[in-house]
């Protein structure tokens, strides 16, 4: 479907704002981050998330990322920039072509090789995800940099069950996951707020942007690398560089946590 977004030359992060207007609004993700212009604010808490492995339903090739999906349980994310509680719904990645680049915040303008975005939804709010996406207080993503180095064993789940998604539209059974084993030792974030990063790119997002990265092996990128954009039957093309570019800061502070 040419019409379609994606990742592609005429169909990429250039060419959103035709179709979603938004994409040159005032609080569009993901940024490039400077961390010694952050401010500390007293008033953020430290980051509290729990998560109910029994919950993780399924694994998912979208055509635009791999995604794992929970069913609604007791999967909270509370503390950090947010009131209330948040409830996940769902992990999925951006990631490169290379080990150089894939992630969608930068640090001081540099990339990592991939990025885990944990997306949570405002349940004391709000009814459900969708409605949740249409406020400014809907959603928060926590962001995770992977960077190439050793073997991440509690990625491996993942990376294994990649072969069974390999084209755009299929899923799989994906049961009795921690996702709280992928973050990394320190909970310590920059928060800023934001937008989804991809169509329809809405204003909805409180960025929690961990500062410690967890390590990835090139073999397990190749794995990612290796899933395709397209559907069964389509000339195949394989689902890399799915990350939007940093976009503009405009009238945002970022701030720092502790
Ligand atoms: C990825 O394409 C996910 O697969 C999408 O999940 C997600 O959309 C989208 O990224 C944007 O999320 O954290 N990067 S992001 O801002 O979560 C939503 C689904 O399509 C709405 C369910
Ligand atoms: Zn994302």
């Amino acid at each position: 479907m040419a019409h379609d977004w994606g990742y592609g030359h005429h169909n990429g992060p250039s060419t959103w704002s035709k179709s979603f207007p938004i994409a040159d609004g005032p609080r569009q993700s993901p940024i490039n981050i400077v961390p010694d212009q952050a401010q500390h604010d007293p008033s953020l808490k430290p980051l509290s998330i729990k998560y109910d492995p029994s919950t993780a339903n399924g694994i998912l090739n979208n055509g635009h990322s791999v995604q794992v999906s929970f069913a609604d349980g007791d999967n909270s994310l509370t503390g950090g920039p947010v009131q209330g509680t948040y409830r996940l719904a769902q992990f999925h990645f951006h990631w490169g072509s290379t080990d150089h680049h894939g992630s969608e915040h930068t640090i001081h303008g540099k990339p990592f090789a991939a990025e885990l975005h944990l997306v949570h939804w405002n349940a004391d709010k709000y009814a459900n995800m969708a409605e949740a996406a249409k406020n400014p207080d809907g959603l928060a993503v926590v962001g995770v940099f992977l960077q190439v180095g050793s073997s991440n064993p509690q990625l491996q789940p993942v990376v294994d069950a990649m072969a069974d998604i390999q084209n755009m539209g299929t899923q799989h059974t994906f049961s009795n996951f921690n996702p709280s084993t992928l973050l990394p030792n320190s909970l310590d974030y920059w928060t800023y707020d934001g937008s989804l990063t991809t169509p329809p790119l809405l204003e909805s997002v409180t960025w929690i942007v961990l500062k410690e990265h967890i390590s990835v092996s090139h073999e397990q990128m190749a794995k990612f690398r290796s899933l395709l954009f397209t559907k069964e039957g389509q000339h195949p093309c394989h689902m890399q560089n799915n990350f939007r570019p940093p976009q503009p800061l405009k009238d945002r502070k970022v701030r720092v946590y502790p």
